[in-house]
């Protein structure tokens, strides 16, 4: 009798166990075709060669590394501009930002650039079903032109389809130096209000123009108004003390929200748009990664970035979210040495090549402005490997729309999903970069820079901008450095894609 029900218990056991089995297996494979998590996770100002998976000898990133390892490795990785504000803008709507008049760098009290009526990325996956959720720097405007930053600031990125934010509102190198969650100055203290200018001076506050002896970090360019921590900022600020960031721990602080958000939203599929501030100046590691590297801030805080993935990436897996989760990596626009502080970051950058060998830079249309690390993983359902597909941020938007099986909604955006699968080593066909206004013209493995007037340099950073009274035209896949413009050898090739881009400019 006894082994009788001995017999009855061990088969009630595993009848039970593979059905759970079985039922988990289904649910699993549901989630992973339906409604995975999505992750972006965005770097501010890194270059094409500043990690170790890009050939970066000098830096090691073996946290971002690991990414690139377990996921696909873009060779041909695009952000749409070569600064902050368009690229972002372009990634959340889908939309090419130069579209937008307004699309350019942003101050600190600039109104909020994305209109609340427009269809984003967040409200589209808002909509169907997702928890969204921004951590990070914005610089996306905030508010209406008129802030109080004593009150709640809307709109904002709550405004625009992410349900949490907690963002810098601008850079770390602008007022008011403080950070938002969901509008609200965390941290404020309403007996010290703050006051935000980017026209004048408070009267009695010190600046970096006038008090060089208040300062532990100096400026090269710009950056002498208000001080902050010992570093001189862009703009005016007054009061909000207890509000002001730790630069020093700002990373970690970013991190533990996304961490958070994290664990706290993990039962529904979310979408985490994580917006790191590294290596934008003013480069301020955490003591514990001062000299993690021989090239000063700007390699360190690099290092800094890498751990703060590691430690996120961490969290992922402890969760048991990898398997269930969309990741992307990439940069909002390319490498700059001198951004305006005395960081030694030109003077010590030794043999490292931070655009890993391509042209130009941060501001510049020639390739290095645009051209940056990329990475997707998502684990057992990406398959491991290198690309060389055309493949844009911009195209997140639709690709992204694809896997969900949802609309095309954003015009400019290519629905480029087997791409980032894995699956097609084919991305777009032709592609518009932009840098401050000036755009460029991609096609194929050829790009095709028409002629701007204006300075063919940016002195105070030391780099050529792309500028040239004559058109340029160079092969990418031949020549990667952008040393021989073909446009005389080539005349037909140019003359297609003066053709081409004047229909994709003008409509
Ligand atoms: C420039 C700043 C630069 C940086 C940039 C924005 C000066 C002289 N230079 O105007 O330091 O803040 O704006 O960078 O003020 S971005 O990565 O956010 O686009
Ligand atoms: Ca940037």
């Amino acid at each position: 009798m006894k082994k009788h029900t001995n017999i009855l218990l061990l088969l009630s056991m595993l009848v039970g166990g593979m059905f759970s089995t079985q039922q988990s297996m289904a649910q699993k494979g549901k989630n992973i075709s339906d409604k995975p998590n999505v992750i972006i996770l965005y770097m501010d100002d890194l270059g094409f060669g500043d990690l170790s998976c890009y050939g970066s000898k000098a830096i090691k990133t073996p946290n971002i590394d690991k990414i690139a390892k377990q996921g696909i490795r873009f060779t041909n990785g695009y952000a749409t501009s070569s600064t902050c504000t368009p690229s972002r803008y372009a990634l959340l709507t889908g939309e090419y930002p130069w579209k937008n008049k307004d699309a350019q760098i942003l101050s600190g009290d600039a109104p909020l650039l994305i209109g609340t009526e427009k269809m984003t990325l967040p409200k589209k996956l808002k909509a169907n079903g997702y928890t969204t959720a921004v951590v990070g720097k914005w610089h996306l405007g905030v508010g209406n032109g008129q802030v109080n930053w004593n009150e709640r600031v809307s709109p904002g990125p709550n405004e625009v389809g992410f349900e949490y934010a907690y963002i810098m509102g601008a850079t770390n190198d602008r007022v008011p130096t403080v950070y938002l969650e969901d509008g609200n100055v965390v941290g404020l203290d309403l007996n010290d209000p703050i006051e935000v200018s980017y026209k004048k001076n408070f009267e009695g506050e010190p600046t970096g123009l006038d008090n060089p002896e208040l300062l532990k970090m100096k400026w090269h360019h710009g950056h002498n108004q208000s001080i902050v921590n010992g570093i001189p900022r862009i703009g005016y600020m007054k009061g909000g003390k207890s509000a002001h960031w730790d630069d020093e721990n700002m990373s970690e602080h970013f991190l533990n929200i996304a961490q958070d958000f994290v664990k706290q939203n993990k039962e529904k599929p979310f979408f985490l748009y994580y917006a790191l501030h590294q290596p934008h100046v003013p480069r301020v590691p955490n003591p514990k990664f001062v000299g993690s590297t021989d090239l000063g801030p700007r390699g360190d805080v690099i290092v800094e970035a890498d751990w703060t993935i590691g430690q996120f990436m961490k969290t992922l897996k402890e969760e048991g979210l990898l398997e269930n989760t969309l990741i992307f990596f990439s940069s909002d626009n390319g490498p700059v040495l001198n951004d305006g502080y005395f960081d030694q970051s030109d003077i010590r950058n030794g043999l490292h090549t931070p655009t890993g060998g391509l042209r130009g830079g941060k501001y510049s249309l020639y390739d290095a402005g645009t051209h940056v690390p990329f990475l997707c993983m998502w684990k057992g359902t990406i398959k491991p490997m290198e690309s060389d597909a055309l493949v844009s941020q911009l195209d997140i938007f639709n690709s992204v729309n694809a896997l969900l099986k949802l609309d095309q909604e954003a015009t400019d955006s290519k629905n480029t999903l087997d791409a980032f699968m894995g699956t097609s080593q084919k991305g777009r066909e032709t592609y518009v970069v932009e840098a401050g206004r000036s755009l460029a013209y991609r096609s194929g493995d050829w790009l095709m820079i028409p002629p701007y007037e204006g300075n063919p340099v940016n002195a105070q950073v030391g780099i050529e901008l792309g500028r040239a009274k004559h058109f340029q035209l160079y092969n990418l896949k031949e020549d990667p450095a952008q040393e021989q413009n073909l446009s005389e050898k080539h005349p037909e090739i140019l003359a297609k894609m003066k053709k081409d881009y004047l229909k994709e400019v003008k409509g």
